[in-house]
């Protein structure tokens, strides 16, 4: 069988894209405690130089997503200038309906009518900020839900989801997209309104095809089979894109990779399976670094999700494929296994080279003298966290 078209698999890790999330450059924490760190920024700005330190030494991250209120300014077309001007620029617009006292018993699912006005406003401000920054999708989490049988009606509840939603969609722009995000658990313990991809798939599916479906990878029961997720909403053509992160008990927001790397080969071997390796998926990381320095946590996540999109690209369709129809259990898993346990590293030097970057980007990132600039630089103010 031939082997993967290696300049192939080269040109296409030289385009990937990978969105890094700003909240993970601020202060973070569990519900015990929130360890401050040196150098953490303070503005939305400075988030924006940090992740721009990220791209510099990776060269496949120049997309920041925002989340609103966090990264509230004045004027959000000089928040996309100032991320063009320092090399990236402004990606997904993550809405925030769960920090407001108003909100204990839901937001667009509550049972009063202003709440829900209230939050849906809310939605909508992010899709006025869309338009100033340019940003193509609207990622959509929600914390609504309940804690105790009977307390509010399951249905009702869905209904009042399905009407806020509705009129999200109508204001989009025509290129614009909405991602609804599901999450089992947390902070609802008894019933979360947007549990699961079916259920979030059955809104996308009502709202119209520029609705789609995010699979954020700490978002789900232990054991389920996520690549199995990522297949089917491909083939209905509803996946938007991935929140990566690490988890081992919950949603614990660990370094994409750094659990489970094999599962994140798993699921991009179904992305690049199911054709949806392109622009059309949004590779996000949603995660926090709350005792590892930030910037080279991020650096290393996004290597690690290289190093799976790499192995991903290496499976030899063709023999995978032989083995299947065949019968051949323990082949076709070998062609499997082969691929992910190719070591990539030197072929993503190669793409890195390509990309006139140094092939070693933590060892750049230590060189490059950023950690103790913004150090000295930051050392006064209100750092950046949740709810700054
Ligand atoms: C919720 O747990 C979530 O995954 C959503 O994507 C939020 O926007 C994000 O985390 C905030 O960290
Ligand atoms: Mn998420």
């Amino acid at each position: 069988m031939p082997a993967p078209d290696l300049s192939a698999v080269t040109a296409a890790l030289t385009s990937q894209r990978i969105e890094t999330p700003s909240w993970a450059y601020g202060n973070s924490g569990t519900r015990f405690k929130v360890f401050a760190q040196p150098g953490v920024p303070r503005t939305p700005e400075e988030k924006l130089d940090d992740a721009a330190r990220v791209h510099e030494h990776t060269g496949v991250a120049p997309v920041v997503a925002l989340h609103i209120p966090w990264d509230r300014v004045p004027d959000y077309a000089a928040l996309a200038a100032h991320a063009r001007d320092v090399g990236v620029r402004v990606g997904t617009i993550n809405a925030n309906v769960f920090q407001d006292d108003d909100y204990k018993l839901g937001s667009v699912t509550h049972p009063e009518p202003a709440v829900r006005r209230k939050a849906l406003d809310h939605l909508l401000e992010c899709v006025d900020i869309m338009d100033a920054t340019g940003s193509r999708d609207l990622k959509l989490w929600f914390a609504d839900g309940t804690n105790y049988p009977g307390q509010d009606d399951l249905r009702s509840r869905q209904d009042r989801l399905a009407e806020a939603l509705s009129a999200v969609y109508a204001r989009l722009g025509p290129e614009q997209r909405m991602l609804l995000e599901y999450k089992l658990f947390e902070p609802a313990f008894y019933a979360t309104d947007v549990p699961d991809w079916g259920t979030a798939y059955a809104h996308c599916l009502k709202l119209g095809p520029r609705a789609r479906v995010v699979v954020d990878t700490g978002h789900h029961a232990p054991g389920t089979n996520i690549e199995f997720i990522v297949a089917t909403l491909l083939r209905e053509g509803r996946l938007g894109g991935f929140d990566f992160n690490s988890r081992f008990y919950a949603d614990d927001d660990l370094m994409a990779g750094a659990a489970d790397p094999f599962q994140l080969f798993r699921l991009m071997y179904e992305v690049v399976r199911g054709g949806g390796f392109g622009p059309q998926t949004a590779f996000m990381l949603d995660q926090c670094h709350n005792i590892e320095p930030k910037i080279p946590a991020i650096i290393r996540s996004v290597m690690n999700v290289q190093e799976a999109t790499a192995k991903a690209l290496l499976v030899d369709p063709a023999a995978l494929a032989a083995a299947q129809t065949s019968g051949d259990v323990l082949g076709a898993n070998a062609v499997l296994m082969d691929a992910y346990n190719t070591d990539v590293r030197p072929l993503l030097a190669t793409v890195r080279e390509g990309l006139g970057i140094d092939p070693d980007p933590m060892a750049a990132y230590a060189r490059s003298g950023w950690a103790e600039r913004i150090t000295a630089e930051r050392a006064d103010g209100q750092q950046a966290g949740w709810g700054a």
